[in-house]
């Protein structure tokens, strides 16, 4: 499948080819651009990952500096020229969560769900798996190419951060992708990896969190009053998925001129992408996978609601949808 992308790229003669990663990248998203980096080179293509936003956890840095992953933060903010082909990884065209204009809209490997408008794509995987990584360790076995070290080692972090250590969204085709990449991987740099996911000034926002959490039913609710990187807001609500009494874990970031959150869950009524969805429809925008998802409320819908007063408004606007759950379960 792979190689029809790098005959229609061969077809064209573009500016510069772009692989272009969702905002705030995470180890999934840039593994994944590496790799098909990599492919694309092998084939006598050359492309630049780009991203919006920055690098803002400490593993994920810690992945690029030790693979030296040539990533850079998109030119003119996101503003692409017009001969630019884009390929999207680990995110689509026209989402939400990407900060791209200009340019063609070229390509799209993903994993997530398609919420937003679908643009005309001339190359198109878009698979419900684990991890974007495990699209690409497939892409590369189809083209029958060696598996580096440093491909490995970032494809296999990658993999494991998305599906949490292989306990989320876990298909057989991740499976089969961690057989292929253990194989290849460099172990200690993997556990090198893994133990620097959390960084002191990160314990500020777990404290706040703990402090200021709200628990309805099975639902654990909380609100970190400052900017948090959408990486630790995720590793938050992580954290509160992992007490007895939850089933669902909402945790929210105040930031300047907006509110970032994510959500978890293990309620097989509930799927987070689609609850956050329906949640945000008409104030915000979200969505993501069956037990992982993520949002953004833009300040314009919460002007003139006093600080103090919004987590009693966030949380009547996600409880009230998880009633919808409830009512349609015992249906
Ligand atoms: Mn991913």
């Amino acid at each position: 499948m792979i190689k029809r992308l790098i005959d229609a790229l061969k077809a064209e003669d573009p500016g510069e080819i772009r692989i272009v990663t969702h905002d705030f990248p995470d180890a999934d998203a840039l593994s994944s651009a590496f790799a098909l980096q990599y492919i694309l080179q092998s084939a006598g293509l050359t492309a630049e990952i780009n991203y919006g936003g920055l690098i803002d956890r400490s593993g994920t840095e810690k992945l690029v500096s030790i693979h030296k992953i040539p990533a850079k933060p998109s030119p003119d903010g996101g503003v692409f020229p017009p001969d630019d082909l884009l390929i999207f990884v680990d995110c689509q065209g026209l989402g939400t969560n990407v900060t791209a204009s200009g340019g063609r809209i070229f390509a799209c490997i993903d994993h997530h769900p398609t919420y937003q408008e679908k643009p005309d794509y001339v190359y198109e995987q878009i698979e419900q798996t684990g991890a974007c990584a495990t699209l690409l360790t497939e892409a590369i076995r189809e083209m029958g190419l060696p598996l580096p070290t440093d491909i490995a080692t970032s494809l296999l972090y990658g993999l494991q951060m998305d599906t949490k250590n292989f306990t989320r969204e876990v298909q057989d085709r991740d499976i089969v992708a961690f057989r292929t990449l253990h194989a290849a991987a460099d172990q200690e740099k993997l556990n090198y990896l893994e133990m620097s996911k959390l960084e002191i000034d990160d314990l500020k926002a777990f404290g706040s969190a703990i402090e200021h959490m709200e628990v309805f039913a099975d639902v654990g609710l909380t609100m970190v009053p400052f900017e948090c990187p959408d990486g630790l807001i995720g590793a938050l609500a992580d954290f509160m998925l992992g007490l007895d009494e939850l089933g669902i874990a909402v945790v929210f970031s105040l930031r300047e001129s907006s509110i970032k959150l994510s959500v978890r869950t293990i309620l097989p009524y509930v799927d987070a992408g689609e609850y956050t969805h329906n949640a945000l429809q008409g104030i915000g925008s979200g969505g993501g996978h069956k037990m992982f998802a993520g949002g953004f409320i833009p300040k314009s819908s919460y002007e003139g609601i006093p600080k103090e007063e919004l987590m009693e408004w966030l949380k009547n606007i996600f409880m009230k949808k998880y009633g919808n759950y409830l009512m349609e379960d015992s249906q």
